[in-house]
Parts: C-alpha cells; sequence; structure tokens
C-alpha cells in the first residue's frame, strides 16, 4: 500500500509514522509513506501557495499551480494514483470508505488548510473528496493521518493477528465487551466471577450478552446491521430492543 501526502506542513507527520505500528509496517516494507511539501512545488520568489478569494471574503484559498504540480507529478508515477482531498464538506469515512480506499493501493492524500483550495483543483484533479467526522479541525492533516492509519490496518502483516482485525469492533458489527486484568480485587471492585469460573462456553455466552448490552445502550442503530443470531435477538428483546 503507498500514500503520498500532499501538506504545507510536512513536520506534521514525522513523529506518528515514526512510531510503532506504523513505523515496523514501514520497516517491513508492507506500506510505503511519502510526505510532499506543497511549498517545493511552488516556483515564486516567496514560494506562495495561498492568494486571496476572488470576490472578497475572510481568509486564504490554495493556489491551483502548486497543487497542480504536485498532484501531476505523483500522477506521473505507475500505477495511477485515487487522488483523496480531505475537508469538511467530504463524504464522511467510515469502515466501509476504509476498505475501499484500500482497494486502490495507491493513495494521494491532499490536506487543506485555510479556506480550501482553488475549485478547479477540486473538479478537474481530484478523485473524490473525504471528512473524518462531524467536527472541526485545524485542517487535513489530522484526517490523512486517520486515513494511513485505518487503511495500513487492512494491509495483510501489519496488525499481528489476522483474528483481531476481523473479529473487532464494527468489521463485526458490535461494540466490545468488558476486559478486565490482574488482580482479582482492586479497591474492593472485584473481576466478573464468570470469568475466573475457567468454563469457557460460559465465558463466551457472557461476552456477547455484554457486547450485546452495550452496543444496544450507546450505538443502538448498529444493531440494524450487524450479523445476529435468533438467540442475539432473543435477548435483545428482552432487554428492550424495539426491532
Ligand atoms: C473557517 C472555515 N470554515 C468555514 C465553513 C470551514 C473549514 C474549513 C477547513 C473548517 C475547518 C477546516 C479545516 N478542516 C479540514 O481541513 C478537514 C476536516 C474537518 O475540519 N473536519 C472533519 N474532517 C476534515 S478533513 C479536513
Amino acid at each position: 500500500m503507498q500514500f503520498d501526502i500532499i501538506t504545507i506542513f510536512p513536520e506534521y507527520f514525522v513523529s506518528p509514522l515514526e512510531t510503532a505500528v506504523l513505523k515496523k509496517a514501514r520497516q517491513k516494507g508492507l506500506i510505503q509513506i511519502r510526505v510532499i511539501n506543497l511549498r517545493d512545488f511552488a516556483f515564486d520568489k516567496h514560494k506562495m501557495v495561498d492568494d486571496r478569494p476572488f470576490g472578497g471574503g475572510e481568509g486564504m484559498v490554495f493556489k491551483p499551480e502548486p497543487l497542480y504540480r504536485a498532484i501531476d507529478a505523483l500522477k506521473a508515477e505507475p500505477p495511477a494514483p485515487w487522488v483523496v482531498y480531505l475537508s469538511p464538506q467530504g463524504r464522511l469515512l467510515n469502515q466501509n470508505v476504509v476498505k475501499e480506499l484500500y482497494e486502490k493501493r495507491r493513495l494521494v492524500l491532499i490536506c487543506g488548510r485555510y479556506e480550501g483550495i482553488d475549485e478547479r483543483i477540486r473538479e478537474y484533479c481530484i478523485d473524490e473528496e473525504i471528512s473524518i467526522g462531524d467536527y472541526v479541525v485545524f485542517g487535513g492533516e489530522v484526517a490523512a493521518l486517520v486515513i494511513v492509519e485505518a487503511v495500513s490496518r487492512l494491509v495483510p502483516g501489519v496488525v499481528g493477528c489476522k483474528d483481531s482485525v476481523e473479529k473487532e469492533s464494527f468489521s463485526q458489527g458490535l461494540l466490545k465487551y468488558p476486559q478486565y486484568t490482574r488482580p482479582r480485587e482492586f479497591r474492593g471492585w472485584k473481576v466478573p466471577e464468570v470469568l475466573v469460573s475457567g468454563d469457557h462456553a460460559r465465558i463466551a455466552r457472557w461476552r456477547r450478552q455484554k457486547s450485546l448490552e452495550i452496543t444496544l445502550k450507546r450505538r443502538p442503530d448498529l444493531l440494524k446491521k450487524a450479523s445476529l443470531t435468533e438467540e442475539d435477538r432473543q435477548i435483545l428483546r428482552e432487554l428492550g430492543w424495539k426491532e
């Protein structure tokens, strides 16, 4: 999997890309990540990447020329990339979108700042626009990192155990059951007896029950798409679930 990130703040990416799982995945050659400084494609004396909006108004807009050159240089290298612009106007990211992006195999991620980019770049150079959620951040950099992490996890070998990618939250459609570790009693707070019973079938039933309870309480919307057995449905109905 290959990622090319276009940004005016390349330093922002230094430690995240050199830490923990991403660092390992890059060392192993499972993912390739390049951070491209947009200013390197600004050829004027002051390396200007932004300008005032035509028609007036607050803020600055990314000029078309540096962005065009940066994208064009990346598109010239095979294989053809999928070009994503991170913006609050984009399609909402979720695990299905993450899977689609993974299937592209090569992504160019453009981080916006200020009031956005010249509309002609959006119209002629970008394949899709993505938002990471309905809240406001300073720019596209944090969104690019979210995509790099979420997509990299799908690359075989990046996450230690294949099971943990497939079984977890959202993949299976339910939230996770509660976990406990030693000590069995902490400040008088005890670990549920079932978990230390050694009865693996009972533990599995308890965990499924807790997953269903927590999902119903916090994210009932997820239940519509979750793969539920008739026994799951019965448990949920007893908890007050209205299908
Ligand atoms: C003050 C400008 N706002 C007026 C409508 C719009 C605005 C533009 C750019 C607000 C924030 C930003 C910076 N954010 C991003 O570039 C961004 C983002 C986000 O803020 N939320 C969720 N996903 C994303 S992806 C890129």
